[in-house]
């Protein structure tokens, strides 16, 4: 580290482990009411800072970025995900920008695979009925669900989540199949079946899991035409992001019956979730609670603060984006 501190901004409030971290290197600008940062709030924060640590909350689009003071060098994210962030205009500006992968892998195929588990098997409906005190006693034919074991599981996007999901799913003899740009190089896949077409990978998907970044590409990948693929009574669960599905046409589908039921730990427009979601039996919902575990978030923070100790030491940052 140089001999003078840098000045940190820190938009959110971080686990203690970290902040204790950062204010032992840097000079931090704390965020203790934790409140989200609107751009000019996020402008006004920042002056005089030589970095933010940024989360996937702050939206960092072109208008934020140069409306940023000259004296900002570098945004490391609190986050693998870098959507919220305008890259492009971030090279424009010179920032460096940085992520955290590897992480957050195994929490997030966790809970990927607690949400084919809960919706598989209703597990907030049945939740929801104790709770309203509405269990009037076991019978043969209660609450029939959808079982898990042996099916096969459609992987959208076979980076690190979703082939440590693959890993876990396994323990439950299920085929795996997968949808990527490029199959996985040779004993790497695991027996996982590659699927160059993505309806093709639809098509033999009794459950399908989401692990795509959120590009113009990937934007509403799942809507009406291509739930249309899905087996009938199929199970969709999505830890990526909510912008890679069209809300109406996923609640049509599971308002039919044609899916089943839905997992889902994002949303579009987080905080708000469409209400659609809330109303329905079918849905095991979860407030981006991916990567939410005491060690992962620790963990994020630190790898966070290696790429800026990296960038102001000199040295290129290992989780360099931009
Ligand atoms: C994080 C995530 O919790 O890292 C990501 O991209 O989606 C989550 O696991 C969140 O983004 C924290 O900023």
């Amino acid at each position: 580290m140089p001999t003078t501190r840098p000045t940190l901004l820190i938009t959110r409030r971080l686990p203690q482990a970290v902040e204790d971290r950062a204010a032992r290197d840097y000079d931090v600008r704390l965020n203790p009411e934790d409140t989200a940062y609107d751009g000019p709030t996020l402008t006004r924060k920042a002056e005089g800072a030589d970095a933010i640590l940024a989360c996937a909350s702050d939206r960092l689009d072109q208008a934020a970025i140069e409306g940023l003071p000259e004296s900002v060098r570098a945004v490391a994210t609190f986050s693998v995900g870098v959507d919220h962030i305008d890259l492009a205009a971030a090279k424009e500006r010179g920032l460096m920008v940085s992520n955290t992968p590897d992480v957050l892998t195994d929490a997030t195929a966790d809970v990927a695979l607690l949400l084919m588990l809960g919706a598989a098997r209703r597990a907030s409906e049945g939740d929801r009925m104790i709770r309203a005190d509405g269990w009037t006693g076991w019978t043969p034919t209660q609450m029939l669900a959808t079982h898990m074991t042996g099916k096969r599981l459609g992987i959208v996007g076979m980076g690190r989540i979703g082939r440590t999901l693959a890993r876990r799913a396994r323990a439950f003899d299920m085929e795996i199949h997968y949808h990527n740009r490029r199959p996985l190089p040779d004993g790497e896949a695991e027996g996982a079946i590659f699927h160059g077409d993505l309806d093709s990978l639809l098509a033999v998907s009794d459950f399908l899991s989401l692990h795509c970044p959120a590009t113009p590409e990937t934007n509403r990948l799942l809507n009406a035409e291509t739930i249309a693929k899905l087996p009938d009574g199929a199970i969709v669960v999505n830890t990526a992001r909510g912008a890679v599905v069209d809300d109406e046409a996923l609640i049509a589908a599971l308002k039919t019956g044609k899916l089943a039921a839905a997992g889902l730990d994002v949303f579009e427009g987080e905080p708000n979730v469409h209400p659609g979601y809330r109303d329905l039996a079918n849905t095991f919902l979860l407030p981006h609670l991916g990567s939410a575990t005491v060690e992962t978030r620790n963990a994020m923070g630190f790898r966070a603060l290696d790429n800026l100790d990296a960038f102001f030491s000199g040295r290129n940052p290992g989780d360099r984006v931009v």
